[in-house]
């Protein structure tokens, strides 16, 4: 659910790399206007897909009257409904779409495996985009790239001299913005050394399985998705995804276009390799750094500094990660009573930062 990369999704549709049309599976009822390189946005299309909801893709050049009429914030994915309503926020546009379509679900039956995957989700949208972020416009190798692929979107067919400057002037402003997810000289390292490791401890749990909770996608697929698909074309950790996580690679292929290959797994077998994932990464990284953020946000302070698993992270609080911490505790209240999702928030170290 963050709001990190600003104001460059506004030309056409020309996707740059792997994004493959498919015609919609009904005439198109849906309207998503997004883009590529919009983690948010690929990762409701991806869901679309998923439910075989026929729709359009279509950009903000393409779509700027209908933009206009339904935005709210400057900001894709939006979602306009055969109703004519606009939905913005990939996490509820998700949600009124599962209320709407709840066949083939993408919530596990199991109540710790659901909530888990709501957990994950939100370590995606809110975690995972640091990594995508900061790897974007950390580097030359992946600046160069992404600002010529979004330079091609904002000026499809421009000649190479303008692309060129466009692709300049966005590097230049990008760059500039990356303190929105709290990457500094202070926390590349942490950033890159949690992206490494989840990529190595995801490896071992898609050995034998198609999806995150077994061989069909869950909700927290489509989010953490978003964030690894973009990071997939980026020079830089696509090359370490290739150097060390070939599972991973094909898992972000298969939800480009996912089907359902079979049921979900219960809690018990998902287990061995989900569970350093909670305590490494969710526990150890994600969830201290939300509270803290909250915290900060409370306080009305300017800026907050928090001891990770990883080391001291310092960034300036973001409004929009307390709203978002304040859903995830809203929803693990309806696990509440749930004494074994309690145990394994307890058991991973999460739960003190749930209630
Ligand atoms: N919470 C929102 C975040 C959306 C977001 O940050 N979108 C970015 C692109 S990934 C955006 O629109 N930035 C402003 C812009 O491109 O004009 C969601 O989950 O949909």
């Amino acid at each position: 659910m963050a709001l990190a990369n600003h104001a460059f999704f506004a030309a056409s549709r020309t996707a740059v790399i792997t994004a493959e049309k498919k015609e919609p599976q009904t005439d198109p009822q849906y309207h998503l206007i997004g883009a590529e390189e919009s983690p948010y946005s690929v990762k409701v299309r991806s869901y679309l897909r998923y439910k075989q909801l026929g729709h359009e893709w279509l950009s903000r050049a393409e779509a700027n009257d209908l933009y206009r009429q339904h935005a709210k914030l400057p900001l894709i994915p939006l979602l306009i409904t055969p109703e004519g309503h606009g939905l913005q926020d990939s996490t509820p546009i998700i949600e009124t779409l599962e209320s709407a379509h709840p066949d083939p679900s993408i919530h596990p039956d199991d109540s710790v495996c659901r909530f888990v995957s709501c957990l994950l989700e939100e370590f995606g949208d809110e975690w995972g985009n640091k990594w995508m972020f900061h790897y974007r416009w950390a580097r030359e190798a992946d600046q160069v790239a992404c600002s010529k692929r979004l330079a091609s979107l904002l000026a499809p067919g421009a000649d190479e001299q303008t692309l060129n400057q466009t692709a300049a002037t966005i590097r230049e402003r990008m760059i500039d913005r990356v303190w929105f997810v709290g990457s500094s000289e202070k926390t590349a390292r942490q950033i890159e050394d949690s992206f490494k490791d989840t990529l190595a401890l995801l490896e071992p749990h898609l050995l034998n399985r198609r999806y995150l909770f077994g061989e069909r996608p869950a909700f927290a697929d489509f989010a953490l998705w978003g964030q690894l698909y973009n990071m997939h074309r980026d020079p830089t950790p696509r090359g370490i995804m290739e150097l060390q996580a070939p599972k991973t690679i094909s898992w972000i292929e298969r939800m480009n276009n996912p089907t359902a290959h079979g049921s979900f797994e219960q809690w018990p077998s998902l287990k061995r390799t989900l569970l350093p994932l909670l305590i490494d990464q969710v526990a150890g990284l994600f969830l201290p750094w939300s509270k803290a953020n909250a915290d900060a946000i409370a306080g009305g302070r300017e800026s907050f500094t928090v001891k990770l698993r990883s080391g001291e992270w310092q960034q300036k609080p973001q409004k929009y990660h307390a709203r978002s911490l304040m859903a995830l505790r809203q929803r693990y209240q309806a696990f509440e009573s749930n004494a074994d999702a309690r145990d394994v928030m307890q058991e991973t170290g999460c739960l003190d930062f749930l209630v």
